[in-house]
């Protein structure tokens, strides 16, 4: 089903002026009201009145997660803070957040945007619908949340539950959607199993999923095992959340909502713009965002734009899996954790070497955290054991309450954790088979 034909099968002619008009419109916006934005563009000797065609983006500055570290916590707004009607922000990096705000208009468009992914795999109002997303200050729970509900779907926002009680729910509210990240669907097959359910007697045959890679492989393994049909979404909270890009029933790429946000794919060392079929990095522009607009926002994402059209009739084009990361970002269970925020969280410790490694794994589509720390030889004598049980405590407590990473913490002696010829720790190790 199509949300917004009007626009989701627009002439390519149309949506390019569209997306032309708007972006000078946002450009504007920012040069005005953004203080980073207009130092970046007289610096560069940017005349945004010089944009007239799509061809122009590309000689604007490109914006990074960094530049917009230094702009914590509202200096990237575009508007005051009365205008403001919603705050999330991101997780994971290192020292402060992102925030990202919205306007009572960000939030209907975003809405609209998140109607379109629902509608996209066939969610409607006589669906009932599990929301097994966060709904804090990351942006699945409450995008998703507005989203279904504008659709007029029955909702059923179960973010918070213990598996236990969804796969309660799931039975007895007789829930035909779930959306939620790929490795808890799979968490909820596996329980299933232990439970001796057969999905059978559920009432699902929809699951969304997003906000972490998986595979191909992954989603015949969720498909079989939960007996849905399994559709892939993509979003980052700089841009809006979910709502970026989304398959259709064709599951060939995924259709990105080009009517609001412009898509580029760069090479991630030259910056140069790629053609289309290239893998790259994702930047995204936005086009009609008011409270919180990004120009050429690189997302640290590596796919493609991929070339031709699609069966479905949407003209918006559309972007392969996103294949991996440029950078060494982690993301477990739909949270993006750096090590190098690990690391420096360590380094608070007195006693902690400045070597350690995260292994990663899979149990029951749970993904098992272990992080192996090196102490110091000065530290502990033979016979300190109790004293290092409290000191193991004191970093499970430290990684928990300052980064929302619950692992199993182990102490190793020094330097017995594997080193490169350069003598570099290799600092994570992931087993989970169908991780990208
Ligand atoms: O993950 C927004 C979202 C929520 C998207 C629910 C889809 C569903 P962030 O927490 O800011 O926002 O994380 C954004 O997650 O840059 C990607 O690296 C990764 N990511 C999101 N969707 C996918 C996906 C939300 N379908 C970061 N496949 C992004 C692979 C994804 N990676």
């Amino acid at each position: 089903m199509i949300y917004s034909r009007e626009y989701e099968t627009m002439a390519r002619e149309d949506l390019e002026q569209l997306q032309v008009e708007r972006l000078q419109i946002t450009l504007n916006q920012v040069y005005r009201n953004v203080k980073f934005f207009k130092t970046l563009f007289d610096d560069k000797h940017i005349d945004i009145s010089e944009v007239k065609s799509l061809e122009d983006l590309s000689r604007l500055p490109l914006t990074t997660k960094e530049d917009l570290k230094h702009s914590y916590p509202y200096e990237a707004f575009a508007v005051p803070l009365r205008d403001i009607v919603r705050i999330h922000s991101t997780s994971g990096t290192t020292g402060n957040p992102i925030v990202v705000g919205y306007t009572k208009n960000d939030l209907n468009i975003w809405s609209s945007l998140v109607g379109r992914v629902l509608s996209s795999v066939g969610i409607d109002n006589n669906h009932l619908v599990q929301i097994a997303f966060d709904y804090s200050q990351s942006t699945g729970g409450l995008g998703f949340h507005y989203g279904a509900e504008k659709l007029g779907a029955s909702v059923i926002p179960a973010s918070g539950e213990q598996i236990l009680k969804q796969i309660k729910i799931m039975k007895d509210y007789r829930s035909s959607a779930l959306i939620s990240t790929p490795g808890y669907a799979l968490h909820i097959a596996s329980e299933l199993e232990a439970l001796g359910i057969d999905p059978h007697e559920l009432n699902l045959s929809i699951g969304l999923f997003g906000a972490e890679p998986w595979s191909e492989k992954m989603r015949s393994e969720i498909e079989s095992k939960l007996k849905i049909k399994a559709f892939d979404n993509y979003g980052l909270s700089e841009i809006i959340g979910p709502g970026v890009a989304y398959e259709c029933e064709c599951r060939c790429g995924m259709h990105v909502n080009e009517d609001h946000f412009i898509v580029e794919v760069i090479n991630p060392d030259t910056l140069e713009v790629l053609p289309e079929g290239e893998e790259g990095e994702l930047v995204f522009t936005t086009v009609t965002k008011q409270a919180f607009p990004l120009i050429r926002y690189r997302t640290g994402d590596i796919s493609k734009i991929i070339p031709g059209s699609c069966d479905c009739s949407r003209t918006f084009r559309r972007i392969e899996r996103v294949s991996g990361r440029i950078d060494d970002m982690l993301i477990i269970d739909g949270n993006n954790i750096f090590p190098s925020r690990i690391e420096e969280l360590l380094f608070e410790i007195e006693g902690v070497e400045p070597h350690f490694q995260i292994i990663l794994s899979r149990e029951k589509g749970t993904t098992m955290i272990e992080l192996k720390v090196e102490i110091s030889p000065d530290f502990f004598s033979i016979d300190e054991i109790r004293r290092a049980e409290d000191f193991r405590k004191k970093i499970t407590n430290h990684m928990s309450t300052r980064l929302g990473l619950r692992a199993k913490i182990t102490l190793v002696e020094p330097k017995s954790i594997g080193r490169s010829s350069g003598g570099k720790v290799c600092r994570v190790v992931d087993l989970r088979e169908d991780n990208i």
